[in-house]
């Protein structure tokens, strides 16, 4: 039985791929950070108790910025194959947080290679690091593939370069099956709730049931190919499968911008909505993009989107498009599920778990919230 090591096990993509690769017939090793309160609720459905013999899900406390658990873990666990997915993930964070990024980010990375190497696994253990579309930043070339050159603009992103270029330092120096999967961003239900595309999903849903007045976004014109990570957590699995390690960008091809995203979900929801200068209906929604305007046209509709400049960004990343033609060559891989099917999605499970939120406050109870 292979044995695979997730890092970032409680994350998005950790979540899916332990499961994929569950239903590979792996032994899946997870490292969780120690947290106050539970944060298990993405791999909640695959727990199995430690007491059961056969179990072949496993967690282990662990931290990429500390060595020592690393290193303990990986020589407890000799995995086959180790997806380095754990990160501080938020690039506006990471603006916020820039040391921490990169202690997490990029020398993360470097501890577990360094680990592999230490313990003499060079020859036995597969490492995929999970590289990103913002490495291309200022983006020098449209679409951008494996050869478009780096422009980083955020401290997420430099530290994410610094983990690019030890992964393949190490690929070259020791010999080592070590790649980057060169991922596009993409979504999904259990995506985080700070992220854009969850922000509107969770905010529409609850605006539409009354739960919530406005959804504050920062710029409504930053264009992204946005995917489903289900799709491309099989990807990084095929990456590792391959007779040489190699870089791969992985995206759709196709590009939308945050207020496209916003119009989908809107449709999604049956929400008529009209940005400025559109008119507004008495029945309709306005989608207004400035604060200080107010709520709309002649008090007619609503203004239930607005923007608020505490979410730019110092430095911007405007435009991402991936050309993904060598995953799809080399690796066969191909998107399964649609930018719509995606929406679909998403608002489908926020607006249940609004209508939850709705009757938790009918029967006077107070619905959970977060705050940003
Ligand atoms: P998430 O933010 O959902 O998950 C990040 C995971 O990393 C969480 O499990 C988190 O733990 C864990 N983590 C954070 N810091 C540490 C640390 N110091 N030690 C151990 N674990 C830590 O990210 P995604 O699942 O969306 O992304 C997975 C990876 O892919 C990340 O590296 C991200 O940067 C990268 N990526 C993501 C893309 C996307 O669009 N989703 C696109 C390209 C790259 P906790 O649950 O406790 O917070
Ligand atoms: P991104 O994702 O920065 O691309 O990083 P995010 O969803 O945070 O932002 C996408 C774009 O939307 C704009 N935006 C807002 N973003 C957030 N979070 N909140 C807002 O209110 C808002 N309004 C507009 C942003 O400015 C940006 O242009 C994600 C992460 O998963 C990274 O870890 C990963 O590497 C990349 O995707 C690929």
């Amino acid at each position: 039985m292979k044995k695979a090591l997730i890092t970032g096990v409680t994350g998005q993509d950790g979540a899916y791929l332990a499961e994929f690769l569950l239903g590979k017939g792996y032994e899946v090793h997870g490292i969780k950070r120690r947290t106050s309160l539970f944060n298990t609720d993405r791999i909640d459905h695959l727990y199995q108790d430690p007491h059961e013999k056969s179990r072949r899900f496993i967690l282990h406390h662990g931290d990429l910025t500390d060595s020592s658990s690393l290193i303990r873990i990986i020589q407890q666990v000799r995995p086959d194959e180790i997806y380095n997915l754990a990160a501080q993930s938020h690039v506006a964070v990471s603006f916020e947080e820039p040391e921490y990024t990169a202690n997490s980010d990029a020398l993360g990375a470097l501890r577990i290679l360094e680990a592999i190497r230490i313990l003499g696994l060079e020859k036995q253990t597969r490492f995929y690091q999970a590289s990103t579309s913002e490495l291309f930043g200022l983006v020098q070339e449209i679409p951008q593939k494996e050869t478009t050159p780096f422009y980083p603009r955020s401290p997420y992103a430099v530290a994410k370069l610094y983990a690019y270029w030890i992964t393949v330092n190490y690929r070259e120096a020791y010999g080592m099956y070590a790649c980057n999967g060169i991922l596009f961003n993409h979504e999904s239900p259990i995506r985080g709730e700070t992220f854009v595309t969850r922000k509107i999903t969770r905010a529409l849903a609850r605006i539409k049931l009354g739960l919530q007045d406005c959804l504050f976004l920062g710029n409504l014109d930053a264009k992204r190919d946005w995917g489903h990570a289900r799709d491309y957590v099989e990807m990084q699995w095929l990456m590792l499968q391959q007779d040489h390690p190699e870089d791969f960008v992985i995206a759709t091809g196709v590009q939308y911008s945050v207020r496209d995203f916003v119009n989908a979900a809107a449709r999604e929801l049956g929400m008529d909505i009209r940005w400025e200068g559109q008119g507004v209906d008495e029945k309709g929604y306005l989608v207004h993009p400035s604060p200080a305007s107010g709520g709309g046209a002649g008090g007619e509709g609503r203004c239930i989107v607005a923007v608020d400049p505490r979410y730019f960004r110092p430095t911007e990343v405007e435009t991402l498009l991936g050309d993904p033609s060598k995953a799809k060559e080399k690796l066969g891989w191909t998107p399964k599920i649609s930018f719509d099917e995606l929406v679909a999605e998403m608002v489908r499970e926020d607006l249940k778990a609004a209508e939850r939120d709705e009757l938790v406050k009918k029967h006077g109870y107070k619905a959970m919230d977060y705050h940003e």
